[in-house]
């Protein structure tokens, strides 16, 4: 298997017609061209091949000085000098891929007529981009925080964006208490630290303050926050829209993306290290997985109310801090999205990417979703100052629809629209597009009341959701969230801060808050007030959502080699994987020719021990041969891969002598027996996650457990 490393030529996956289609939209230049310096021209087009050297009044040995009239050195510099944009004030560090999504079928007629949900004959190009929440654009990829999960369909009737998390709820329930709540958990004002955590004061102080933040925090201290990969995540729309359908009725609906990889998180120990050795790893991730032509695709599902069920539940529909529980209303999916193209240029595509959450296409619409009214201008506006007036006019963000308003003028201009600027006029009197044409219509809904700043009744409850996701936990879960809530409270200096959380913590799980406050020297909790509801929900836990048959598709497999290892084995496992669509990568001595077993034969190393690590891999191998294992046993790095490996959980395997490396590493691990297990072939063993078997090339047993991952 050719590993990605090695692979010289990039691929940008194929393209279907009408993502053909979106990108002749666009002025991309063909790189070969762009790149040699025949074709190269000034911005205003003048042909031009000396873009290094600037012009100067010579003397002898062309040593004079420079000129101001070189002008195309100053174009060059000019143009410099303005490449850096307004950063996106939250959601900075992102990362994007282009793909298609379709329908099964036309069932979703029956709530909307929008035919990208409804036409399975339609294949609709879209746009993702994955983003941390806190950090600035340079900062790493595996903080602990929520991931943005923003999708664009280039639609016929327009574009729509779902403009999403990884999480299915929000902090604050009322658009007006967002720059409070993102205040307190960018970095703190007078230092701007930390970078890309809220493990700090100031978060926590709203925590303590705003009972209605509890249950996405919670949500983003769990092993959420720290997901593994984005292709790993759900989305989630998190505000309730509507659908409307062809009679007029409309349903409030909720937007799921689900993983076809199920959803898998790091360690927290591993995020920490990976934020070092390797900050981009989750942009990196994704784009190998592109490149290796395992495309990512995630479910499309709806959940959907009719408008006569509003009022049904004991939680408000339409307050983003709440879940609508898949129990009471379950997910129908519809459709299916799949990632299969590279960015060609990150900021004309990536950084330019304008998403709105206003921006959707007649048969969806808004819902009085207070949250979902104050972003719809909150998102317009904010294009404004990052990219200037006409961004929508940008080649990532033209709609592949024609275009056609009285909207003039402005900044960047780059439409030449003929005839005249206004409407009604005398050539054209009669609407251009009105709802018998597909037009888009606001839905006609009764409203009556008095004009007050207030919330509604149920919007007052916040603990009962934040319980129901801790109950519906596993054990493990429960665990890394208290020690994850416990990390970022010992990063809180202020004792004011700690100690009020405490009581907070203390509203949702007695035994959590107690557990908490041990750890970080909060007092002690009295039995809380709230009486708790003990209530548990399905799909809230990261183990409901294991793919139907384990996959290891994707995966990366790192394979421990030294000089004199059995490449037989070596190779066979690398097929294995492959067929799977995993991945593999040679981990030698050094980054080279490393002989097999009989001298003849060797494999090129991909690295050296030291220049990876084992968190940036889902599995270990460790290769047979006694010459190989001897050098293996005695470098202390590859003894560190092991435990750190087996420390994170990660599935080990090894054939033969190398199982005296893993034996080496593990001595002083008292749980883990290397003798078969009963009910295992004699042949293989199974314990803890590290399979070994003394002499089979590649047992189904070896690849088997292997495809679990993690
Ligand atoms: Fe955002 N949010 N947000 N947000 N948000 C932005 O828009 C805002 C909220 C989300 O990859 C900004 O273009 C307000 C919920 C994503 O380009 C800004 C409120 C959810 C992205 C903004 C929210 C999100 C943003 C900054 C409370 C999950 C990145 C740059 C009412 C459903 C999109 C930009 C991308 C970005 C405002 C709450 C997700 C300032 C006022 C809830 C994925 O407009």
């Amino acid at each position: 298997m050719t590993s990605i490393a090695s692979a010289v030529k990039r691929t940008f996956g194929e393209m279907t017609a009408d993502q053909k289609q979106v990108d002749l939209q666009r002025d991309t230049v063909d790189p070969q061209k762009g790149h040699s310096s025949a074709g190269m021209t000034t911005m205003h087009g003048m042909p031009f091949d000396n873009t290094q050297t600037w012009l100067k009044a010579t003397q002898p040995e062309g040593t004079g000085p420079a000129l101001l009239e070189d002008q195309v050195a100053m174009e060059k510099i000019h143009r410099f000098d303005h490449e850096r944009i307004p950063e996106r004030v939250v959601h900075a560090r992102g990362a994007g891929a282009h793909g298609h999504f379709h329908v099964f079928d036309d069932r979703a007629s029956k709530y909307t007529f929008a035919p990208v949900l409804t036409d399975p004959s339609r294949t609709t190009p879209v746009f993702v981009r994955f983003s941390t929440v806190q950090g600035p654009r340079g900062s790493a990829d595996t903080v602990r925080d929520v991931r943005g999960f923003a999708t664009k369909f280039y639609t016929p009737e327009g574009n729509w964006d779902i403009v999403g998390n990884d999480i299915p709820v929000f902090f604050v329930q009322d658009a007006m208490q967002f720059p409070d709540f993102i205040h307190a958990v960018k970095p703190e004002p007078h230092n701007e630290v930390p970078t890309g955590q809220s493990a700090h004061n100031n978060f926590w102080d709203f925590f303590s303050l705003q009972s209605q933040t509890t249950h996405t925090v919670f949500w983003a201290m769990s092993d959420r926050g720290i997901p593994r990969s984005f292709r790993m995540m759900q989305g989630f729309g998190v505000n309730t829209f509507t659908l409307i359908n062809a009679k007029g009725e409309r349903h409030f609906v909720k937007f799921h993306w689900t993983p076809e990889l199920g959803v898998h998180s790091l360690m927290w120990d591993e995020a920490l290290k990976i934020a070092g050795q390797d900050p981009d790893f989750h942009r990196k991730d994704l784009e190998e997985a592109i490149v290796t032509g395992a495309y990512p695709k995630w479910k499309f599902g709806i959940q959907v109310l009719p408008e006569s069920r509003e009022h049904e539940f004991d939680f408000d529909i339409l307050d983003a801090t709440k879940i609508w529980p898949e129990e009471l209303v379950p997910i129908e999916y519809i459709g299916e999205m799949t990632l299969n193209r590279c960015v060609d240029e990150f900021f004309a595509e990536t950084e330019q990417v304008a998403f709105c959450t206003s921006h959707i296409v007649p048969g969806i619409g808004f819902s009085d979703d207070p949250l979902l009214q104050g972003r719809n201008f909150s998102y317009l506006d904010t294009q404004q100052s990052r990219l200037g007036t006409n961004w929508e006019q940008l080649p990532i963000n033209r709609p592949v629809c024609p275009v056609l308003n009285h909207i003039r003028d402005g900044k960047h201009q780059s439409r030449i629209t003929k005839g005249v600027n206004y409407w009604p006029n005398r050539f054209n009197t009669i609407p251009p597009t009105d709802e018998d044409k597909g037009g888009y219509h606001e839905f006609a809904q009764t409203l009556h009341g008095m004009k007050l700043r207030t919330r509604a009744p149920k919007f007052q409850e916040h603990y009962s959701q934040t319980e129901l996701f801790y109950n519906s936990l596993s054990v493990v879960e429960k665990k890394h969230l208290i020690e994850a809530i416990s990390f970022e409270l010992s990063h809180c200096d202020d004792p004011l801060v700690y100690k009020n959380v405490i009581p907070q913590l203390n509203e949702i799980d007695h035994e959590l808050a107690k557990a908490i406050a041990i750890n970080v020297g909060g007092d002690m909790p009295p039995e809380p007030k709230r009486k708790s509801h003990g209530k548990r929900a399905i799909r809230i836990s990261q183990m409901d959502f294991m793919p139907e048959k384990p996959l290891v598709k994707s995966r990366r497999i790192a394979i421990l080699v030294a000089d004199g290892f059995d490449i037989d084995v070596v190779e066979g496992l690398r097929a294995a994987m492959k067929l799977g669509s995993a991945s593999t990568f040679i981990i030698g001595p050094r980054r080279g020719k490393i002989s097999g077993a009989t001298g003849t034969t060797s494999v090129m190393a991909d690295h050296h021990f030291e220049g990876q690590r084992s968190t940036l891999f889902d599995a270990l191998f460790i290769a047979p041969g006694a010459k190989s294992a001897d050098t293996l046993k005695k470098d202390g790095r590859v003894i560190h891969w092991v435990r750190e490996a087996f420390g994170h959980c990660k599935t080990i395997g090894a054939v033969g002598e190398g199982i005296e490396v893993i034996r080496k590493a593990l001595q002083d691990v008292e749980k883990i027996s290397l003798a078969p297990l009963a009910g295992q072939t004699d042949d293989a063993t199974i314990s803890y996650g590290v399979v070994t078997a003394p002499k089979i090339s590649l047992s189904s047993t070896v690849t088997d457990v292997l495809m679990v991952g993690k």
